[in-house]
């Protein structure tokens, strides 16, 4: 037996909803939608196809209105949320750890100097300390108090080709994300030894996470284990699954 056709008056009101925002925005109808994804919006893959094209249009808009000077808010210590939350894509009684010294971060893609670097040579770099919220879209935001080398730092050190469009970072957990350069130059961005007077917990995404305030809390990946400069789109585990790529303001 063949699978059913979804009826359009099934997604009508899905439809129209998208429709008020794209009108809201000023933007663009659905009619120039359709035209701008190549899809009839006459079934649910459609409908994906397109809201997918919105999506990446989206990403577009973000990255020309995406200011490198504008910060995140930064907090005093006494707002800092206690116990700050764990969240993974598992369970916190599931998390992976190694062990720090043996730990090593694997630098790919176009820089100039490939070798892995171990914590020592992130420790001798200069710190930086911020207390930002991190907002997490399953709807909670906690301020936290992370501090590490700024990314720029470590992209200059390895001479990454800073007009490249994306960094990519994977994660021992099988986790992985990407942002592109303008937000990994951003002076917030940072990469995260240590969470208040101490290293990184466990919890936390030990030994390093990169903390991004300018983006949600999936575009923060915990349990580095390498990090890419490439012109090509790398997505990531939530950005796969539909979320949407830029992530941020
Ligand atoms: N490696 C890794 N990084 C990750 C995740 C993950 O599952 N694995 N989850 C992301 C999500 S959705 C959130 S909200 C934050 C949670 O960070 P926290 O545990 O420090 O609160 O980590 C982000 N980075
Ligand atoms: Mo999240």
């Amino acid at each position: 037996m063949s699978r059913a056709r979804p009826d359009r008056a099934a997604i009508a009101p899905e439809l129209r909803r998208i429709e008020r925002r794209l009108m809201l925005k000023g933007s663009l109808s659905l009619g120039g939608l359709s035209m701008l994804s190549g899809c009839a919006l006459d079934d649910e893959p459609s409908v994906e196809r397109a809201l997918a094209v919105m999506s990446r249009f989206t990403d577009r808009m973000q990255a020309l209105l995406f200011s490198r000077q504008r910060l995140a808010r930064e907090f005093d210590a006494s707002q800092i949320t206690q116990p700050f939350p764990f969240n993974a894509y598992y369970d916190e009684d599931e998390v992976r750890t190694v062990d720090p010294a043996r730990w090593r971060l694997e630098v790919g893609g176009l820089v100039s100097d490939r070798r892995p670097w171990s914590l020592a040579q992130f420790r001798a770099l200069p710190q930086k300390r911020q207390i930002t919220r991190h907002i997490c879209v399953e709807g909670w935001s906690a301020i936290g108090d992370w501090s590490g080398v700024p990314l720029s730092i470590f992209l200059h050190h390895v001479g990454a080709d800073l007009r490249a469009k994306y960094v990519n970072f994977r994660c021992f957990d099988d986790y992985s994300t990407s942002i592109d350069m303008a937000t990994a130059l951003h002076p917030q961005t940072i990469m995260a030894l240590d969470y208040g007077d101490h290293a990184l917990p466990s919890a936390y995404g030990a030994p390093m996470k990169v903390r991004i305030p300018t983006k949600l809390g999936y575009k923060n990946p915990k349990y580095l284990s390498s990090i890419e400069v490439t012109n090509r789109f790398p997505g990531g585990y939530w950005e796969d699954q539909g979320y949407n790529w830029f992530g941020g303001s």
